[in-house]
């Protein structure tokens, strides 16, 4: 049965579970939530009521969380590509970073995205400063952790860097890497031009426009 992914181009969180599935040419077809098909976005909404995506299916089986997602393609759709590794104590390490990016990276990067699009009058500038503050931990410590790697965690691509690869292309856009952090930019190059995250970000340019912060003209 085809593995059916309920998910937007231009969100982060997809681009995630999209890269483990582009990165082992594991087939899928691609639910899309956009306003012009509400059906989907019914169909999405009743499997998942929480209603943040992406969300996989698996004949029966509704997977939602992108980490989630990719552990399952592993364990149930193994390509050539495994983003975690069998063995427990070397997966902490891969599940440590996916942590970080999730939780260092791109929580804080959603919560000055999402503050700018409320109206004003119930903006949270508070909030926002504590985010901008919080990446700029996560920028210095990252540098430092990317010294000499040329992945997130291990020396080969997994999950970790599936996340990465959105969430540092977004926050750069929301709250600039500072140009000293040369192992974050450099780290970020590198994912621009994995094929499968390079394929992803392409996919998404129609989309710029929606960014709430504006676009950047360049990546
Ligand atoms: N914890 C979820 C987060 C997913 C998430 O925040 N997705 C965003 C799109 S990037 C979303 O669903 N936004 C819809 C909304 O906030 O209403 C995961 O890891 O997949």
């Amino acid at each position: 049965m085809t593995l059916k992914l309920y998910a937007h181009p231009f969100s982060s969180y997809c681009q995630k579970a999209l890269i483990a599935l582009y990165e082992n040419a594991t087939p899928f077809e691609w639910k899309m939530l956009s306003p012009e098909h509400p059906d989907v976005y019914a169909e999405f909404a009743d499997l998942w009521p929480l209603k943040r995506f992406p969300v996989l299916v698996d004949g029966k089986r509704t997977v939602p969380e992108a980490s989630c997602i990719i552990e399952y393609l592993d364990l149930f759709h193994p390509g050539p590509v495994r983003m975690v590794p069998e063995d427990p104590k070397t997966a902490l390490e891969v599940r440590a970073m996916d942590r970080f990016f999730d939780n260092y990276i791109s929580t804080p990067q959603q919560r000055i995205v999402f503050d700018a699009i409320r109206p004003e009058g119930q903006r949270d500038a508070r909030g926002t400063a504590e985010a901008r503050e919080m990446l700029d931990a996560a920028y210095a410590w990252l540098d430092r952790h990317m010294e000499g790697r040329e992945w997130a965690a291990l020396d080969r691509f997994t999950l970790a860097d599936c996340g990465a690869a959105p969430f540092l292309f977004y926050a750069d856009w929301t709250h600039r890497i500072d140009a000293g952090f040369a192992n974050v930019h450099a780290y970020r190059r590198r994912l621009l031009a994995r094929p499968s995250f390079a394929r992803a970000v392409d996919e998404a340019r129609p989309y710029r426009s929606f960014f709430p912060l504006g676009a950047p003209d360049r990546d």
